[in-house]
């Protein structure tokens, strides 16, 4: 199947979906690969790939981008905070992030992950308030996105290339980039936790999905090389969790520029507080783990493992990769940060 964007859809080949199954349980639509590029996305994603691709873009519009497990949330509550609620007193400030800052990409996962009563989703329902006369079947996030008041803070997990190519000369984007030994475990952890993947098998197996860019959204570095020559960009800022979790208040205040939100030092310093990771940890029964979404993640894992906010560490991995799966991530890496010319702190 051709996507708007020149991209081919091929669904992946029966022995292949048929191994990847075996470990991924929620995948049961099946998945696609993209060429060029090698993306591997649900396949529910062919269903909404060109609504996605010819949305309109605004001016005020910041679109936050990354590959999964990179920041995207943290990301999205410090912008949205800092443009819509600097005093910290919004009256909807406690509804799902994903409501207030609508992932534009995720009706495919959705989708995939559709649950079992026949009754409106959480999602569904939020859609409802938003936009009354929608039909949730034409994309819930979509219609989000297309619905909520400016100015919009978007999330995407898509790369550059499944974007409208005049994106960054409409409107500002945030590209969150993380060290990958941290991005493989957290994303092993959601891939456990979310039903819609549920991912049943080894760390040992998970690296080698990772290392061979066959988990959803990657390759992981291709998602990079867009996004780093673009860094300079006037509508481009290019963020490292590290350097967050460093100095929060530090990018604080270059997002401050780049925003042109123009908050003082103590409003800063109270929203670097606000959305540190023990405070959104308290507040995640709310804002991404509403009990309405019970049903779409395994409590079990929750409970062992923690929720959506794991660790929040940076160089975390170093506790619990082995030195087998270190070699792995790094002949990995080596090859593909050299051609980048790109530095992850906490590297080794
Ligand atoms: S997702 O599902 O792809 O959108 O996930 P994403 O939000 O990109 O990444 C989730 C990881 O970010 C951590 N996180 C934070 N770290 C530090 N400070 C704050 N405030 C914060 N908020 C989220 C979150 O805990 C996930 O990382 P891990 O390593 O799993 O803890």
């Amino acid at each position: 199947m051709r996507l708007a964007s020149g991209h081919v859809a091929i669904q992946l080949p029966d022995d292949e979906m048929k191994r990847i199954l075996k470990d991924f349980e929620g995948f049961s639509k099946g998945l696609v690969r993209l060429s060029p590029g090698g993306w591997v996305l649900p396949a529910p994603y062919t269903k909404f790939a060109d609504k996605i691709y010819n949305t309109k873009f605004r001016a005020s519009d910041v679109v936050i981008m990354t590959y999964p497990k990179c920041g995207t949330t943290w990301t999205q509550e410090v912008v949205w905070t800092m443009r819509n609620n600097p005093n910290l007193d919004h009256p909807k400030a406690s509804l799902p992030v994903n409501v207030r800052s609508p992932f534009i990409d995720s009706d495919m996962l959705m989708e995939t992950g559709r649950g079992d009563t026949g009754q409106p989703t959480f999602h569904e329902e939020m859609l409802k308030k938003v936009v009354p006369d929608a039909d949730p079947k034409e994309g819930i996030a979509l219609q989000l996105t297309a619905h909520i008041p400016d100015p919009r803070t978007i999330k995407t997990h898509l790369p550059f290339s499944l974007m409208t190519p005049d994106l960054l000369d409409t409107a500002k984007v945030i590209y969150v980039a993380r060290n990958p030994k941290d991005v493989v475990l957290s994303f092993l952890h959601h891939s456990r936790l979310i039903k819609g993947i549920g991912y049943i098998g080894t760390l040992e197996q998970y690296v080698d999905y990772f290392v061979k860019d066959e988990l959803i959204y990657g390759p992981y570095w291709e998602h990079l090389r867009e996004a780093w020559p673009r860094r300079d960009h006037p509508n481009m800022h290019f963020l490292f969790y590290e350097d967050m979790k460093a100095d929060p208040k530090a990018e604080l205040r270059k997002l401050n520029q780049f925003l042109g939100t123009d908050l003082t030092e103590e409003q800063l310093e109270k929203i670097a507080h606000y959305t540190s990771f023990e405070e959104m940890k308290k507040r995640e029964a709310q804002t991404v783990l509403p009990k309405e979404m019970q049903s779409h993640f395994k409590e079990e894992v929750k409970k062992k493992d923690g929720g959506f906010y794991r660790k929040g560490q940076a160089g975390g991995w170093k506790s619990q990769l082995n030195d087998m799966q270190v070699a792995k991530i790094d002949i990995w890496a080596k090859k593909n940060s050299l051609k980048l010319g790109i530095k992850f702190k906490h590297s080794a």
